[in-house]
């Protein structure tokens, strides 16, 4: 028998993978030989393109924030006191008077949950802004909360630190309040003074995130944002932040539901304009500058269909928020409808475990602390995954390779009901459809398929028993690269 892979009609694919999968490096690092931008030539194949959007991977600082898997919203503000989801600009700042805030009390629940960062409203549609700003005066210096001398952000910021979790910033370009606001020039510079506040006083700042509402200014006078200075801004102030929605580096799923696309694909095509205008070679203001904010809705955002007519392709991986409760801010009358524990799971799946990172919103109610019923289903959620994700049944580091796939041996014979896949992502995004199967007797059966991976897929099935398992990738763009392949129990 020949042994030679190359030889004995082994798909070359497959021995890359099983390669891959076992020989990951612990400290990878981006490839500063790959860039997440490339830009497609008039004369490339629909092959060529293909190759390219393989080659396309994430920034440092879009990597850093994809490893974070799971993160949280705090709405809290004006709304909170005035039990609105919308504030038109004209409640008093003397309604903002949270009489228990403690900021240790939501980094602690959040870090306790399993998440890595809070991005908190420091101004909302309203205009009211949670800390001191110099801009304006509709903000915590005039509410009656520590006599005018308080700053959420500053306590929120401080208590992440403490808790070793990140720290963002949700700044509404849209401001009800403000009064250049529609007088275009005026109200940007007004804005990026704000933006300039938060970006120097308060350490550290991990994701900026820029909601795209635009409503009329007084008069029905249209404000145009200046996303460049604003993002030029960000990028010398705060360069590893990502900046969010309406910004290059990470986007909003295209729903509210907690979930992504079944086929969720980190590379898209055309997010930039006139490329001609980007050094494909920077990955420090290239794409910024060419940068067009667009729908994307569609359910096929990034297969193949999409990429082959592609201008340029580039690495924009997608961000699921959603909200524990059914508005963003709290409201008391919301508190019978928390999500339980297993609603948050089931959106831990069909976002984390879909190749996006999951953003739950955890509002603090009118004492700034996060209620009870929000932290008992967090717990319950938290106790939920941890058991499911103590122990791997593949025990097998070293699976046989045949003619197919990679059959893994299991330590148990289960059972087990749910399947984790990840691939190494620093070489890109690669797979495009997968199966899994058991050796039940003499026969394979099949467990599951699947379409991407990316950073991480989860997938759940009916208990299986069993003792031999592979995994076959059936269809990649390019060479995949697997990171993690995982089989667990869910009770
Ligand atoms: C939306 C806002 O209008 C909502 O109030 C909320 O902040 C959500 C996260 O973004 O577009």
């Amino acid at each position: 028998m020949n042994m030679n892979p190359l030889k004995s009609g082994i798909p070359v694919l497959l021995i890359l993978i099983f390669m891959s999968l076992h020989g990951l490096p612990q400290n990878t690092k981006v490839d500063t030989n790959k860039l997440n931008f490339i830009p497609v030539l008039p004369g490339d194949s629909p092959a060529r393109i293909i190759e390219k959007a393989s080659n396309v991977i994430p920034s440092g600082r879009q990597y850093q924030w994809q490893e974070m898997e799971f993160i949280a919203f705090t709405h809290f503000g004006m709304n909170t006191f005035t039990d609105r989801e919308w504030g038109d600009g004209k409640s008093d700042p003397r309604n903002f008077n949270p009489d228990a805030f403690y900021a240790d009390q939501w980094a602690k629940v959040i870090h306790d949950a399993g998440m890595k960062m809070i991005i908190l409203t420091a101004k909302h549609h309203d205009g009211f802004c949670l800390w001191p700003t110099k801009w304006t005066d509709y903000s915590v210096t005039g509410s009656p909360w520590k006599n005018g001398k308080g700053d959420v952000v500053k306590e929120v910021s401080e208590a992440c630190r403490k808790q070793g979790l990140k720290f963002g910033i949700y700044l509404s370009p849209w401001d009800r309040h403000e009064a250049s606001y529609g007088d275009s020039p005026r109200y940007n510079e007004f804005f990026r003074n704000q933006l300039r506040e938060l970006l120097s006083n308060y350490g550290k700042i991990s994701e900026v995130w820029f909601d795209g509402a635009c409503g009329e200014g007084p008069d029905g006078k249209k404000q145009v944002y200046d996303w460049p200075s604003w993002y030029k801004l960000i990028r010398e102030l705060q360069p590893d932040a990502v900046i969010a929605i309406m910004g290059p580096d990470v986007r909003w799923v295209g729903t509210e539901s907690g979930s992504s696309r079944n086929s969720e694909w980190s590379v898209l095509p055309d997010i930039a304009k006139n490329t001609d205008s980007i050094e494909a070679s920077s990955q420090k203001y290239g794409l910024d500058a060419a940068f067009v904010p667009r729908n994307l809705m569609d359910e096929d955002i990034g297969g193949r269909i999409k990429i082959v007519k592609a201008k340029n392709l580039c690495w924009y991986p997608a961000e699921t928020d959603v909200s524990i409760r059914p508005g963003w801010f709290y409201h008391e009358n919301e508190d019978s409808l928390v999500k339980t524990p297993k609603q948050l799971v089931d959106i831990y799946f069909s976002s984390v475990g879909r190749n996006s990172v999951l953003l739950l919103n955890i509002p603090p109610n009118k004492h700034g602390l996060i209620q009870d019923q929000d932290i008992e289903s967090l717990k319950g959620m938290r106790k939920i995954l941890d058991e499911t994700f103590r122990k791997n049944i593949i025990g097998d580091k070293d699976p046989k390779s045949s003619d197919i796939a990679y059959i893994y041996s299991l330590s148990t014979a289960g059972p087990f009901n749910v399947a984790l896949l990840a691939e190494d992502i620093l070489k890109g995004q690669h797979i495009e459809r997968f199966q899994i199967d058991y050796l039940d007797g003499r026969d394979w059966k099949t467990i599951v398929k699947g379409t991407t991976v990316g950073y991480k897929r989860l997938l759940r099935f009916n208990d299986i028993k069993a003792t031999k398992v592979r995994l076959m990738i059936e269809s990649s763009r390019g060479v995949p690269q697997m990171k993690d392949f995982g089989l667990y129990k869910m009770n």
